[in-house]
């Protein structure tokens, strides 16, 4: 397995019309879960990948079994839960922002432990992807993160790690702290800027950015939306030019950033060529509605990135 990732999948329910949760009528049902989207994104830039979890004998864990399945993503560490309800998040939105609201309490996922984090699975692989949402949703995803990383640095895996920090998953205090702990313990951090900002208290992209080098990462990616982003590599910072695009749902882009970036890296491009690909498939993944549909396989982001270099060869 080239890349393994760690967590919580859900079901996507995304409201069709711009309207509050309390007045939508419509939704269309996806997949989501960030950690889930991220290793989808590797899979379709052609890495091999797997993913690790618990989730229910429900429809939704069948339905999220099957999207795995169809995705070429190895599902040997899903465990299935009999009577287990998978989580569930539902997007609304209006003209300018959308926000999530989550129905992931007692979920299977949110009973990961360190019993259920696969030692020679996580030796094997190139990559190990985990982030801030797994330890934000129990005590022991936290620890099964924690262990998962620890595993992995102790095997040379190379560890990635995207905080993804939800104000209505945890504090920010104790946020900051775990985050920080996670930053030290990976190789790869995939922040982004407003992120970045709240758990630096620092406002520049620049200054953001040296707060996460200096907890000690080989290589940090800071993420930017429509700026782009900056790479940290060998005392060096990279501007990643954005590839224009009017997004039209952001969902699951900065996930999608992660997993195409992963499979590139574990294929031996440099972190400036990774990271230009990457900042593409976030771009294409705003493109249509929810995490996971419009995430775009390898084809496209060449295409687009041949596009970028003005047709160049
Ligand atoms: O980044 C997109 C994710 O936030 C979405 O898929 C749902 O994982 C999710 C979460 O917990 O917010």
């Amino acid at each position: 397995m080239h890349v393994l990732a760690l967590g919580e999948p859900l079901l996507e329910f995304s409201s069709v019309q711009d309207r509050p949760l309390d007045a939508a009528e419509q939704f269309s049902v996806g997949f989501g879960g960030d950690t889930s989207n991220a290793i989808v994104a590797a899979s379709r830039s052609g890495a091999s990948a797997g993913y690790i979890t618990r989730i229910g004998d429900d429809g939704f864990g069948g339905a999220l079994l099957r999207l795995w399945e169809r995705e070429g993503v190895d599902t040997t560490h899903v465990v299935r839960e009999r009577g287990g309800r998978t989580g569930i998040y539902f997007i609304s939105r209006d003209s300018r922002s959308s926000s999530f609201t989550y129905y992931r309490a007692g979920s299977p996922s949110s009973r990961l432990s360190p019993q259920d984090v696969p030692l020679s699975a996580i030796e094997a692989a190139a990559a190990l992807h985990v982030s801030g949402i797994t330890q934000a949703i129990s005590t022991s995803a936290c620890d099964a993160a924690f262990h998962a990383m620890h595993a992995a640095r102790e095997r040379s895996t190379l560890v990635s790690y995207d905080p993804n920090y939800r104000p209505t998953l945890w504090p920010l205090e104790r946020a900051r702290a775990v985050i920080t702990r996670s930053v030290q313990l990976c190789d790869v951090a995939l922040p982004n800027i407003e992120e970045g900002r709240l758990l630096s208290e620092r406002t520049t992209p620049n200054d953001i950015l040296r707060w996460f080098v200096a907890l000690g990462p080989r290589i940090v990616v800071l993420k930017m939306g429509e700026q782009g982003a900056l790479l940290w590599h060998k005392d060096q910072i990279s501007e990643i030019a954005p590839h224009p695009v009017v997004p039209v749902d952001s969902t699951g882009a900065g996930d999608a950033f992660d997993g195409a970036f992963l499979a590139r890296l574990v294929d031996g491009d440099s972190p400036v060529e990774a990271a230009r690909y990457a900042a593409i498939a976030g771009a294409l993944t705003t493109q249509g509605h929810g995490a996971v549909n419009p995430i775009p396989r390898r084809d496209a982001i060449l295409a687009a990135l041949h596009e970028d270099d003005g047709g160049r060869q």
